[in-house]
């Protein structure tokens, strides 16, 4: 009798529910689902870093999933995520638009969202908790006062631009022609996307220097890694990028920041990737179901030739 009792409890036991993960302090530990777009950049790699360095500070479950640059992955994932019940999502959103049905999905399924790093278009914002991201219409105006400033208002610009249908791409370009245009001599006489790559900074580059050579006056890169792709462009054509050719980024992420310090870039925009404090800030605030603001803005700076030296010793990433 008492062999089959024993028997029977071990059975019991097996069919329970897996126990519920829990944190440190005894509390249900928290699972959040985070939707990372890829890795096409620099800072891409850095926001991944701080989103699970700071998941794993906080004692959180991380369930990470990277869409390879495809936002129809981000749409599975978030997708997954609702099916295996997680407590909240972090979404960096690919594109502005396409969202509306995924995030209804996630809505029905009573997860909180948080947006980081990139805005979304859609009818009811109610859709997502807050977005947490810098101001990309203000980082191209700053690029372009700086260079309607440094160039006395006359240049010709090529403009690489980032991916298309992006937030940052639309907006960083919005904010460049605004700016530029209290500078009547300052035109953007080319733009091409190169999906915020080196690689591809450097090959729409190489197609600028051959359809308009010695008339560019500068490269407006929405990001640092397509500028640093156009520096190796324009030293293989024989240009002294910052001399003969300026050249204005943003991001202001390490590999940039020195080639700014050694006066090839002439001025970057920062935009902090170190999204994870603030995104899990914004997570453990809308589990506990409190009012979150619909955006947060993380401020930027600009640094050029005046203040980069002193900032390199500083920079955090
Ligand atoms: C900005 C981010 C952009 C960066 C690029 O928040 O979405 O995407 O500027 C990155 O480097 O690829």
């Amino acid at each position: 009798m008492k062999h089959l009792l024993a028997i029977v409890v071990l059975f019991l036991a097996s069919c329970s529910p897996s126990p519920e993960p829990v944190a440190k302090d005894g509390t249900k530990k928290l699972v959040v689902g985070f939707s990372q777009i890829g890795a096409e950049s620099e800072w891409r790699a850095l926001e991944t870093d701080s989103i699970k360095k700071e998941a794993a500070r906080r004692g959180i479950e991380l369930k990470f999933a990277d869409a390879q640059g495809r936002q129809e992955n981000q749409i599975k994932a978030l997708k997954s995520f609702v099916a295996q019940k997680v407590d909240a999502i972090v979404l960096a959103p690919q594109t502005k638009l396409g969202w509306e049905n995924v995030l209804e999905e996630v809505a029905r399924a009573k997860i909180p969202l948080v947006l980081v790093d990139r805005g979304i278009e859609v009818k009811d914002d109610a859709l997502y908790a807050t977005l947490i991201a810098s101001d990309f219409v203000e980082e191209g105006r700053m690029i372009g006062r700086w260079l309607g400033e440094k160039t006395g208002g006359a240049c010709n610009v090529v403009e690489l631009a980032g991916t298309v249908g992006s937030d940052p791409a639309i907006e960083r370009a919005k904010g460049f022609a605004e700016a530029i245009a209290a500078f009547p001599g300052v035109r953007v006489i080319k733009s091409q996307p190169a999906e915020f790559t080196r690689a591809k900074g450097k090959e729409v580059m190489e197609a600028f220097l051959k359809s308009d050579g010695d008339a560019i006056g500068a490269v407006y890169a929405h990001n640092d890694d397509m500028a640093l792709g156009a520096l190796q462009a324009l030293e293989e054509a024989g240009k002294q990028p910052g001399v003969d050719v300026l050249v204005l980024a943003i991001d202001a992420a390490k590999p940039a920041f020195t080639e700014l310090v050694a006066g090839k870039i002439s001025a970057l925009v920062e935009c902090s990737p170190l999204l994870g404090p603030l995104a899990f800030d914004a997570v453990e605030k809308a589990v506990r179901g409190e009012a979150l603001p619909k955006r947060t803005v993380v401020p930027d700076r600009l640094f050029d030739a005046s203040n980069a030296a002193a900032e390199l010793s500083k920079r955090e990433y």
